[in-house]
């Protein structure tokens, strides 16, 4: 996705997702229980119990994150997570629900409604971690399916002490009497844009009224230090997603030819990514021709046509880690002489800013480095003079017209992660690089993107198996 401008626990069935297969039949007609398709788990791309669509994390991930946070925050103040509302669509529609990032990375919780209450120097010791679940009920489980039960809780999360929402309101007034600060969530995504009030806004909105004595404290600024440095055990399921679309990618070379739709490739990545248990990290970029000169081209709606280059930013994200892919390939699976320039010309910035990514390095020193290798790039191709770039506008600077976007972002549980993207960079980080060049007049655009690990022994491509050489991408078109 462009940047915006400028182990496995045994006998584990649960899940909080929506998705159902318990109504599934045999074709004698016989009903069969979800627990019951567990030989489902045999199958080589499908090892996980059933009811499942990845492996159980193991809750010791939760845990340490918990514990990091705790280490974060100010003596006696609890810490308050909502999970995220069910948008409405239409009528009675409903969005399948996205997990609020935050709530998974304290407690591996997706399921609606849910609140984690976290007070480390609470008095009493069972008071210290409470996770509060909506209570199950008959109706609830014919109409939408299972429910995560209290053990079922405990042991995806690792918080022993867990209860019904109902009884939320008489503990957190208990902790709040013995609190000095407590942290609420805010959206502090520099580039977020929200319209609509989120059940975070309205939970600190009640409780500004209700405890309007407290001193209130920002938990964005916490999640986002904690959140940018990933730990091994995300930065595989980062790569698992990256597997995953690197499957998509592979299965879409060999489908694409002259005459095919931007819709139809757009569906083999989806067979890819949803059979594997994952989905489209974001909505999916497929940009023929001139099509990929507009950076967020979501229309996906074209013919391909026999000598055009075809943009692909698709990735996909699984167990709730994204990946983020961008490969640029021609629809005949041969470049002309003129696309294999401008290709080699951004990959040879791509590897240049992928070695930029080191610790230290200000992210804005990170762009600007970009940019001097865009322009000279820029030159080489023809498309800017010496001249041009010595009479700029420094506010407009010529090579603008040909690359406007950033260089890359940090990614994780959000695909444009949180992070505290002004300080320098560190090991740990995930981020994307994602240079590119757009030539309007000629109706091309190449934009390359891999997920880069930033490690203290240099840069770490957690997409290098994915063929980005023009050479290796015109021989799997020829397969
Ligand atoms: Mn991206």
């Amino acid at each position: 996705m462009p940047p915006g401008r400028g182990q496995v626990q045994p006998g584990c069935h649960f899940t909080p997702r929506l998705i159902h297969i318990a109504s599934f039949r045999t074709p004698e007609g016989q009903a069969i229980k979800a627990v019951e398709l567990n030989p489902l788990a045999c199958q080589r791309d499908w090892p996980y119990d059933a009811g499942v669509r990845y492996e159980n994390i193991d809750p010791k991930l939760f845990q340490a994150n918990r514990a990091n946070l705790g280490k974060l925050m100010l003596r006696r103040s609890l810490a308050v997570v909502n999970a995220n509302d069910i948008l409405p669509t239409n009528a009675d529609g409903t969005l399948l629900m996205q997990p609020n990032s935050d709530l998974f990375y304290l407690t591996g919780i997706e399921q609606e409604e849910t609140i984690l209450l976290l007070y480390p120097d609470a008095d009493d010791e069972r008071l210290r971690e409470v996770l509060f679940l909506r209570e199950p009920n008959e109706l609830l489980a014919i109409w939408q399916g299972h429910k995560l039960s209290r053990d079922e809780a405990r042991a995806i999360s690792g918080i022993r002490n867990v209860q019904w929402l109902s009884e939320f309101p008489a503990i957190f007034h208990r902790l709040m009497c013995e609190a000095d600060h407590a942290y609420l969530n805010t959206n502090e995504h520099k580039r977020a844009v929200i319209e609509v009030e989120t059940r975070e806004a309205r939970f600190v909105r009640d409780c500004r009224a209700r405890y309007p004595l407290y001193d209130y404290q920002r938990l964005a600024r916490l999640m986002h230090q904690l959140r940018a440095v990933k730990s091994p055990v995300e930065v595989e399921l980062i790569r698992k997603a990256c597997a995953l679309t690197a499957k998509g990618f592979r299965r879409v070379t060999r489908f694409v030819k002259p005459g095919v739709t931007e819709t139809q490739v757009e569906a083999e990545f989806a067979h890819e990514f949803i059979r594997g248990g994952g989905k489209f990290a974001y909505p999916p970029i497929i940009a023929s021709g001139a099509n990929a000169c507009v950076l967020h081209y979501l229309d996906n709606d074209q013919p391909c046509r026999k000598g055009e280059l075809l943009l692909l930013d698709v990735a996909a994200g699984r167990a709730n880690y994204q990946s983020d892919l961008t490969r640029t390939i021609p629809v005949g699976g041969r470049f002309t002489r003129r696309q294999r320039q401008v290709y080699d010309a951004v990959l040879r910035v791509f590897r240049q800013c992928v070695a930029g990514l080191v610790p230290g390095k200000l992210h804005k020193t990170w762009q600007k480095e970009a940019e001097t290798f865009v322009e000279k790039e820029l030159v080489d191709l023809g498309l800017l003079r010496m001249a041009d770039i010595r009479r700029q506008d420094p506010e407009k600077p010529a090579f603008k017209k040909y690359f406007m976007h950033g260089v890359g972002h940090p990614l994780g549980l959000d695909v444009h992660d949180v992070g505290l993207i002004t300080q320098p960079m560190q090991a740990g980080w995930v981020m994307t690089c994602e240079p590119g060049i757009y030539l309007r007049e000629e109706g091309l655009g190449v934009r390359l993107e891999n997920d880069i690990l930033i490690t203290e022994q240099g840069p770490v491509d957690l997409m290098a198996d994915i063929p980005i050489e023009a050479r290796e991408i015109e021989a799997l078109m020829q397969r």
